[in-house]
């Protein structure tokens, strides 16, 4: 039998699984050669402990990794159901709740690795976190994509610690009761990205569709398509800083200015940007709630020990 111990949370909301033992050791001296080791030579772990029976859709995974620089106190890497996230926002907040949770994280800021660099994450004496994001930046604006039964829709390309397809103007109604057409509808945005080869920097693909709307007690409401197509319960870490990157682009957020994010479920963070030369650097601010702290068993007598793949 082999053993798994992890301390599940939510973020306003949305999941994450911190993995504290129990995976292979990972070669590598950065988090991104890791994050590759464990896809290449080890994804039947991330499977098991994201998949059903013991995970599901929703669930983003966390595992906790010592340090790869100086100044970190820890590296972590993030995956869900399909494959690995670049950076997570909500993560990061749960990461450091279950971390405090466990005495191994005191109020104060703390410097964590990721497969796309690192991260500060301020611990605030209330529990709330201050995740001091990657650079984000907008990448193109207003790009053209023809949607099948939808026709054109346009939405700007930004990179928050992941691509995001950023769509104000789509006729979709956000509310929770249309999270099955909100789903079909931004899938088909991401399929139709995908056919028409539009993409990130570099050709990397766009994989968190993200739709926006005015909401009575935020500044705006989203709703966003995760790439394993679940959508996110809370307003998304990196989508809040993508979309940050987008206001700056328009100038229609001042640096320092705050901007309250809801998302679809009503949960919020709070999130302000510095200009970094052209980039800007996002600050997100969230808080984790604990749910559980458990083993998970992979019992290799199990047929489905290492989780039902679609
Ligand atoms: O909070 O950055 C985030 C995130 C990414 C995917 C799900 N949540």
């Amino acid at each position: 039998m082999k053993r798994v111990h992890v301390i599940d949370s939510h973020t306003a909301g949305e999941p994450t699984r911190l993995i504290l033992d129990g995976f292979p050791s990972l070669p590598g001296s950065t988090l991104a050669e890791k994050r590759d080791a464990l896809r290449e030579s080890h994804d039947a772990w991330r499977r098991a402990s994201m998949l059903e029976p013991r995970g599901h859709d929703v669930l983003v995974g966390a595992l906790y990794c010592e340090p790869t620089s100086a100044e970190a106190t820890c590296g972590v890497i993030f995956f869900n159901n399909t494959g690995y996230l670049g950076m997570c926002g909500h993560g990061t907040i749960g990461l450091v709740a279950s971390l405090h949770h466990l005495g191994q994280m005191s109020p104060g800021s703390h410097r964590i690795d990721t497969p796309v660099g690192p991260v500060d994450a301020l611990l605030h004496d209330d529990g709330a976190v201050t995740v001091r994001n990657v650079l984000s930046y907008r990448y193109r604006k207003q790009v053209a994509v023809e949607v099948p039964g939808h026709g054109v829709i346009h939405g700007d390309i930004a990179w928050g610690g992941n691509w995001f397809f950023l769509v104000n103007d789509h006729g979709q109604s956000l509310e929770l009761e249309h999270v099955e057409s909100l789903t079909r509808f931004t899938w088909a945005i991401r399929q139709a990205l995908e056919n028409q080869a539009i993409t990130g920097e570099n050709g990397e693909p766009i994989d968190h569709i993200e739709l926006f709307c005015d909401d009575p007690k935020a500044d705006s409401r989203n709703f966003v398509l995760c790439p394993g197509k679940a959508y996110d319960r809370s307003p998304c870490g990196t989508g809040t800083s993508a979309k940050l990157a987008c206001l700056a682009a328009d100038g229609k957020l001042a640096p320092g200015e705050t901007w309250l994010q809801a998302s679809i479920c009503g949960g919020r963070f709070e999130g302000y940007y510095e200009w970094e030369g052209d980039r800007i650097r996002p600050y997100i601010k969230g808080r984790a709630h604990l749910s559980a702290d458990s083993t998970l068993l992979i019992d290799e007598q199990d047929p489905f020990a290492w989780g039902i793949a679609a």
